[in-house]
């Protein structure tokens, strides 16, 4: 059986590509809902609906297990999947308490959705670790939308990220957590306008690594060698060119990132 992963659009990519880099024996099906991109500004009953749209979608398909390769979506809609669907559903975390645990010192900045940092789930987290540290919480929706047209690096890409900066002291922060799944293709741009000496943290390795994990522990890892990468890309959009650049990303992220 596969793994169902899903993103509001083209984010989740990046953590596919993790997931394949750890188990690259597993079959992929990859759902990505660019008609209804991006899931950051819609109201909270609306991303559950979506999202559980799509792990019907999984299930018609047979899936073993889902991961919800969205910070938005997982802080809105995870325990309510986890209620309706009897197979592991690992869903994403901003890595706050890894930056936390750090200790470096000076600001953390959490770059997400403003759902993402509006939601329960994030304020849980601040307040087990925020007190702690001082920490900036930054949505940048133009950061999105860039990834979902196929930009990923370039001039575009770095003056959108010191736009997101404005008013931040940069010396002032010690790291960066970068709480959306599409910010992961822009790691080396945004290390490009803020420099070698801050630390950038995602949670994809951990996401992929915590999956593992499940599946080791319920005997569904599949252990069989497999001489090609096995993927389905999957998108709303219904267009050839989107599962083009959906491969595309796919590409840069196991090569680059
Ligand atoms: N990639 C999504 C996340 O990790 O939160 C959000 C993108 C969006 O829909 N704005």
């Amino acid at each position: 059986l596969a793994i169902g992963v899903f993103d509001s659009g083209m984010g989740g990519i990046s953590v596919l590509a993790e997931l394949i880099k750890i188990m690259p024996n597993e079959k992929y099906i990859y759902y990505g809902d660019s008609k209804n991109a991006p899931y950051g500004v819609k109201t909270p009953s609306q991303v559950i609906e979506l999202s559980k749209n799509i792990c019907e979608f999984f299930i018609d398909k047979g899936v073993k297990a889902i991961v919800i390769a969205c910070n938005t979506a997982t802080s809105a809609a995870v325990k309510q999947l986890r209620e309706i669907y009897d197979i592991p559903i690992i869903g994403m975390e901003p890595a706050l308490k890894p930056a936390v645990e750090m200790n470096l010192d000076g600001k953390i900045v959490v770059m997400a959705t403003e759902m993402t940092l509006k939601e329960k789930k994030f304020n849980e987290l601040m307040k087990k670790y925020g007190q702690k540290s001082d920490i900036i919480k930054l949505p940048c929706p133009k950061l999105v939308e860039l990834v979902e047209s196929g930009i990923v690096d370039g001039v575009e890409v770095e003056k959108a990220v010191k736009e997101c900066f404005t008013g931040i002291d940069i010396n002032e922060i010690s790291s960066i957590v970068l709480g959306c799944t599409h910010y992961i293709y822009l790691r080396e741009s945004i290390r490009n306008v803020v420099g070698d000496r801050v630390y950038i943290i995602d949670g994809n390795e951990g996401t992929a690594r915590h999956l593992k994990n499940i599946l080791n522990s319920k005997d569904l890892l599949n252990d069989e060698e497999k001489r090609e990468v096995y993927f389905d890309i999957y998108n709303s959009k219904n267009d050839r060119s989107i599962i083009e650049l959906s491969k595309k990303l796919l590409k840069f992220s196991l090569e680059k990132l």
